[in-house]
């Protein structure tokens, strides 16, 4: 038993894990698993490194969902340190995020200001189906928003609210030929339109599948479905998504939403849609432009495939062949094969269900899969908290009537994983090196720290003939989903380029007041409003006071001159709730009104110098 449990089941002769192992095969005696089982086995074989000595770099990038926090992390792997974080839906105490001016600009475009997120999903960019270093995708199931990350500089640089629809959930990108769309699936049903009109009328409510554009980051269709949709993923062609589906009773209560047995996998026909678009055969709601397309049962645009009910994770595997959906309540995963979705939108197949090649029997609560690109797929089991490794041809052909035994390996980890992810899994070189199972509870794994636990992700060695446990990692607020690039796929800045379009609207009104703002220290008053100019070169700022009176707007703009790598400064105005970043030639400025006379030191943050505690200077505010 690879894991600490808890003294009460010690004490009762039978631990947790034992228990639910006990029921589960009991529960699935006859399915043909039990005979298959392979119980939790030494790592056996060749195994990689995971010590990263210091100074030594990882070797990949792990970008982490923050959850709740509304953020993304990025974690070095195998070493599991972390790196940094990119607020997105939050706000940011440290950088100013959601404070200064450039990135309240940024969060307007996402309807806000709203001070919550949710993020699940962060996906990169992909060129030919590999990670092509350009963005980071992430959706807000709270708010309704995507949001775009720049991988030049790790920050977020475009917030969209997408319209006709409820919380964002499922995200993944187009990954062939290039990432022109980014998918993503409304949860919730809603009356369409929602405006206090059929609010208790269910048979109303409906939601939509919808197509952004990546690069302009609007959203370029919209696909109104039957149920709920959940998870997505996108082929290797070009030609289709695909999402989970659940509630295909169309209920607004449990009960109701458990009643079929069979839920779908629904596919998006992506060229048919484009083609409808084109021709003008969409319809479009309230004031939004956003054509829609009906893709409800029935229609050309969409195919739904019966799977067992309410799925949740849907994965693509590496080589292309197959969407798998993964069955949550139930204990198998449905294998469809991609080029049989040609032949059902061709005609030539009758059935739905004739697109489905394998449905095997994994074990309790299969919520997200991933790849090794050796042929094997990763699943997590919720319920019986295991990571199952399984082999897809075998499990093919044990859908045939073959006698093979698909299942290689399950491993224990730590209670209720979600999502995993294995190195580069989503794209064409997955690696097979490792996998990271993402679980929900933490329980004794760490020191106490109140009735709030972390959670907890767990690094596992996949690189050998079975894996391996190697690493615990608490985080913070359930990181739903990570992803994990190779390190070769990604080049940041070192400093701002000073033409960066993260500040380029603070250039422009710099302009018009005059400044230049790589040396002006200026105030410049225009009634009421005060724009302060000052740069910054450690341990100064250009400006050691200002004077404005009560009552007064005031905009303070930073240019920091400094090009040493590494030396931020930051601006903090003591009592007011204004704080920023301002990295090696970058510009910040923030805007607040100077209510309180009196004298207020402004101050930098970030430590940049020997005299970085020196580097501050007064505000004079007159009654
Ligand atoms: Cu938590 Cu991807 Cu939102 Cu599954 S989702 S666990
Ligand atoms: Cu500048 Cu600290």
């Amino acid at each position: 038993m690879s894991k600490k449990d808890n003294s009460e089941n010690e004490k009762s002769g039978l631990t947790r894990r034992q228990f639910m192992n006990a029921t589960a095969l009991a529960g699935l005696a006859g399915t043909g698993l039990g005979a298959g089982f392979i119980p939790v086995a030494q790592a056996k074989g060749k195994h990689s490194k995971i010590e990263v000595a210091p100074g030594e770099l990882d070797e990949y990038y792990g970008f982490w969902s923050g959850g709740q926090s509304g953020e993304v992390r990025i974690v070095g792997l195998p070493s599991m340190r972390e790196l940094m974080r990119i607020p997105v839906f939050n706000i940011d105490s440290a950088t100013g995020w959601g404070i200064t001016n450039e990135s309240k600009e940024v969060l307007a475009g996402g309807g806000g200001p709203y001070p919550n997120g949710d993020l699940h999903h962060p996906h990169m960019s992909m060129t030919d189906g590999r990670y092509d270093g350009k963005y980071l995708f992430v959706n807000d199931k709270a708010n309704t928003r995507v949001a775009r990350i720049r991988c030049d500089v790790m920050k977020t640089d475009k917030i969209i609210s997408v319209p006709n629809v409820q919380a964002i959930h499922g995200l993944r990108v187009q990954k062939v030929p290039h990432t022109k769309y980014v998918f993503c699936n409304a949860e919730f049903r809603i009356p369409q339109p929602n405006d206090g009109r059929d609010l208790n009328d269910a048979s109303k409510y409906r939601t939509m599948f919808n197509a952004i554009d990546a690069e302009k980051m609007e959203v370029a269709w919209q696909v109104l479905v039957d149920g709920n949709l959940d998870n997505t993923d996108a082929d290797y062609k070009g030609k289709y998504a695909c999402s989970t589906c659940y509630n295909s009773e169309d209920a607004t209560d449990l009960p109701g939403m458990m009643r079929n047995e069979r839920d779908w996998a629904v596919v998006f026909n992506i060229p048919l849609i484009e083609a409808a678009v084109k021709a003008g055969k969409f319809t479009t709601l309230g004031d939004s432009k956003v054509p829609i397309i009906d893709g409800r049962h029935g229609s050309k645009y969409t195919m739904y495939i019966p799977v067992p009910k309410s799925p949740h994770g849907l994965n693509t595997t590496s080589d292309g062949k197959y969407f798998i959906a993964n069955g949550k309540l139930s204990p198998t995963v449905t294998i469809i094969e991609i080029d049989k979705i040609d032949d059902w939108f061709a005609g030539k197949l009758k059935d739905e269900r004739d697109v489905v090649v394998g449905e095997p029997e994994l074990g309790l609560g299969p919520l997200h899969t991933a790849y090794d690109g050796r042929g094997n797929a990763y699943t997590t089991l919720f319920i019986d908290s295991q990571i199952v490794k399984w082999n897809i041809e075998d499990a093919i052909k044990a859908y045939k009537g073959d006698k093979v035994n698909y299942i290689r390996q399950k491993l224990d980890v730590m209670y209720q994983p979600g999502h995993n992810h294995t190195t580069m899994g989503e794209t064409r070189d997955a690696d097979g090196k490792w996998l990271v199972s993402l679980s929900k509870f933490s329980k004794d794994r760490f020191l106490p720290v109140g009735p709030l636990h972390p959670e907890n992700d767990q690094l596992i060695d996949i690189s050998g003939e079975t894996m391996k446990l190697v690493h615990d990692g608490p985080a913070f607020a359930e990181p739903h989903d990570c992803m994990l690039v190779h390190r070769s796929k990604i080049k940041t800045m070192k400093i701002w380029k000073r033409d960066d379009p993260l500040f380029a609207s603070t250039v422009v009104r710099a302009k018009k007041h005059g400044i230049v703002l790589e040396k002006d220290n200026k105030v410049i008053r225009k009634g009421n409003k005060v724009y302060v100019y000052m740069t910054s070169t450690a341990p100064t700022y250009g400006m050691d006071h200002f004077t404005v009176k009560k009552g007064n707007e005031v905009t303070v703009t930073v240019t920091n001159l400094d090009q040493i790598e590494d030396v931020t400064h930051g601006f903090t105005m003591s009592n007011h709730g204004v704080v920023m970043e301002i990295s090696p030639h970058e510009t910040s400025s923030v805007t607040f009104v100077a209510d309180k006379p009196g004298v207020h030191w402004f101050y930098c943050q970030w430590f940049c110098h020997a005299l970085h505690m020196e580097m501050r200077g007064r505000m004079l505010v007159e009654a």
